[in-house]
């Protein structure tokens, strides 16, 4: 009898990039291609275990560690239905004693994942916001109020997210004035990418759980664009100087245990190399699955 894994995952594509008003679309077609590079992953399952050669142990992540549940139903003209679909597919993998991770779709979408996870649980919601951008544009006339720009600004707006439980990693070079007198003025705090590479990985996750202890539970928002245009050139726009594919994959297993859903978005299709960007997102989802459900 092989012993199931403490928790199980739902993988949901959001194939929407119509918040994408910046930089390049073609986060749409980012849940096909991962899904087929995470083939290559997937398949590593036998019995029940997969053999980890970081610990060099079988670790016990049962028959169904990973589900794919398909793409939710996303309305490519409509921003706030695709924004409702996303929070109730994320509310019910939650309610039903999963978790999810979400792979986008545009950076619009850490928005209705916040929400839906905290429509589905009690308490104070931390997020923990990998990303080489702030997402703390108010408005704009040219992006609205709800777009790739936008999403940890209306995240904060919800009831039970609050910016003190809240930390944002790798952000890097310039912002606009307004989102950093934002930040100062809420106590929102970052790590930039160049404080993460001088600390490695594992003090920076310490950094990160202090921040965050205070919150009941946590969403891991991974805009792919927090590592290096080298490592992931498929992207929505390329911010030199991010870390590497190795930091991200141990920060994400070393935050998994602790959070209560993860997305992944931004990655792109459109402007990848050889695949390279959507087997890198497949990676990230599938060591979060392992190491997050071992607690
Ligand atoms: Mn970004």
């Amino acid at each position: 009898m092989n012993t199931p894994a403490k928790r199980q995952f739902d993988l949901l594509g959001v194939p929407f990039d119509g918040e994408s008003t910046l930089g390049w679309p073609g986060s749409r077609f980012a849940p096909a291609r991962v899904r087929e590079s995470a083939k290559w992953i997937n398949m590593r399952i036998q019995d029940g275990k997969v053999y980890c050669l970081e610990t060099d142990t079988f670790m016990e992540v049962g028959e169904h560690l990973l589900v794919d549940r398909g793409d939710v139903a996303v309305i490519p003209h409509d921003t706030q239905k695709t924004f409702a679909a996303t929070s109730a597919a994320v509310k019910d993998s939650i309610t039903a004693g999963r978790v999810p991770i979400v792979i986008g779709g545009d950076d619009s979408l850490l928005f209705p994942v916040a929400r839906g996870v905290c429509e589905a649980l009690p308490g104070r919601i931390g997020i923990i916001h990998f990303d080489a951008h702030l997402d703390l544009m108010d408005e704009s006339a040219k992006q609205g109020r709800f777009s790739q720009s936008s999403g940890m600004r209306r995240s904060l707006e919800l009831e039970q997210i609050a910016a003190e439980d809240c930390i944002q990693v790798c952000e890097r070079h310039f912002n606009f004035p307004a989102s950093g007198k934002f930040k100062h003025d809420n106590d929102l705090i970052h790590l930039s990418a160049r404080e993460v590479l001088r600390l490695g990985p594992q003090a920076t996750v310490e950094r990160i759980l202090e921040r965050v202890k205070g919150a009941d539970h946590l969403f891991l928002s991974f805009d792919i664009d927090a590592i290096d245009p080298a490592f992931a050139p498929g992207a929505g726009a390329h911010e030199p100087g991010g870390i590497s594919s190795a930091e991200a994959l141990e920060m994400v297993e070393l935050l998994a245990p602790h959070c209560a859903a993860m997305a992944i978005t931004e990655v792109n299709p459109t402007t990848d190399v050889g695949d390279m960007t959507s087997t890198l997102a497949a990676y990230l989802a599938f060591s979060f699955a392992v190491y997050g459900s071992q607690r």
